[in-house]
């Protein structure tokens, strides 16, 4: 390991860490390697390899590669690529917002939620609109939990309903209003079009209209949304990718423990 290390900055390898220009990392520091894939409709031939070509170099890649392409079918050609990227970010001047929560496991939640709140909390969840994917929203709320993390069913001072997917609005709203719930789940998985952002905007609206949206903490999940997104449509939080049930939990226990604090 360590000869290895030696004999590359013998041979003059870039060993510079600049987070001010930050750039892909292929096989040495700096050498922007990316491989990318897309899918071109033209028909499976050297025109079109030379088109993916040109194309990435239009993009910003030198060297580009065609290191795999196939006939998706007639007319189309799917593509894997290399090349070096020329762009680099500033990593130092990003700012991403963010959740502001400490993450507690399942059993200091519940601790929390015994002293702080005093009740068990009312938690409904579903997969709203025409959205049918479901793993998200159970992996958040299934009682087995997903990759080692208890879902809110399995919680003590939790009462969860999963109401599955494809839920309209107005019986999610409904629902809310039967149990009383204090904060509702919105899972949100295809993007295509923007669907979710028609949906969960619509749900907002809905229950302003109710007069219940101050009154409910609201959250959105899925793999393509941020909390700065969900804060733009009007939700108190979001969460993407790589989320688990302790972090939405821990957040609603001591939102709801501040806003108790508050009165
Ligand atoms: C399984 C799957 C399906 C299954 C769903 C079955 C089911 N019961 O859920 C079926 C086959 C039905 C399906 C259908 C479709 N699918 Co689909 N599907 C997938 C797939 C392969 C996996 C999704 C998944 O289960 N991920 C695992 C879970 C655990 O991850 P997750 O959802 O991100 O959830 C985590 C976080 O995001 C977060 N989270 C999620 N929700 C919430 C909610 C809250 C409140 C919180 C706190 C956190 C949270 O926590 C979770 C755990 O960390 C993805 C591709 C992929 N590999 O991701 C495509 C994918 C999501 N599908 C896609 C598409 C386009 C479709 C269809 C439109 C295809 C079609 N033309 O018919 C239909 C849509 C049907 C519909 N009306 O919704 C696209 C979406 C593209 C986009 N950005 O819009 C994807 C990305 C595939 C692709 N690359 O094109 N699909």
């Amino acid at each position: 390991m360590s000869s290895g290390l030696y004999s590359m900055n013998k041979s003059g390898f870039d060993q510079t860490l600049d987070l001010t220009k930050v750039k892909p990392y292929g096989d040495t520091m700096n050498d922007g390697k990316t491989q990318l894939s897309f899918t071109l409709p033209v028909p499976c031939n050297d025109e079109a390899i030379e088109a993916a070509k040109q194309l990435m170099r239009k993009m910003g890649f030198e060297n580009p590669q065609v290191v795999y392409y196939k006939e998706l079918t007639k007319g189309f050609t799917f593509f894997n690529c290399y090349g070096s990227c020329v762009h680099s970010v500033d990593y130092t001047s990003i700012r991403v917002p963010k959740v502001e929560s400490t993450v507690m496991d399942m059993h200091e939640t519940d601790e929390f939620i015994k002293t702080h709140i005093g009740r068990k909390i009312v938690v409904i969840g579903a997969s709203t609109g025409t959205d049918a994917h479901t793993v998200g929203i159970d992996a958040i709320m299934n009682m087995k939990g997903y990759a080692g993390h208890y879902g809110l069913e399995r919680y003590e001072m939790i009462e969860a309903l999963n109401m599955g997917s494809q839920v309209l609005n107005e019986d999610f709203i409904a629902k809310a209003i039967e149990l009383k719930a204090d904060a509702l789940l919105v899972s949100q998985t295809v993007t295509q079009k923007d669907v979710h952002i028609q949906n969960l905007t619509e749900l907002v609206e809905m229950l302003e209209a109710e007069g219940l949206r101050d009154k409910i903490i609201l959250i959105c999940g899925g793999p393509r949304l941020s909390h700065e997104l969900a804060k733009e449509l009007g939700y108190d939080a979001g969460f993407s990718m790589n989320s688990y049930a302790d972090d939405v939990a821990s957040y609603i226990a001591q939102e709801m423990g501040n806003r108790k604090a508050k009165g």
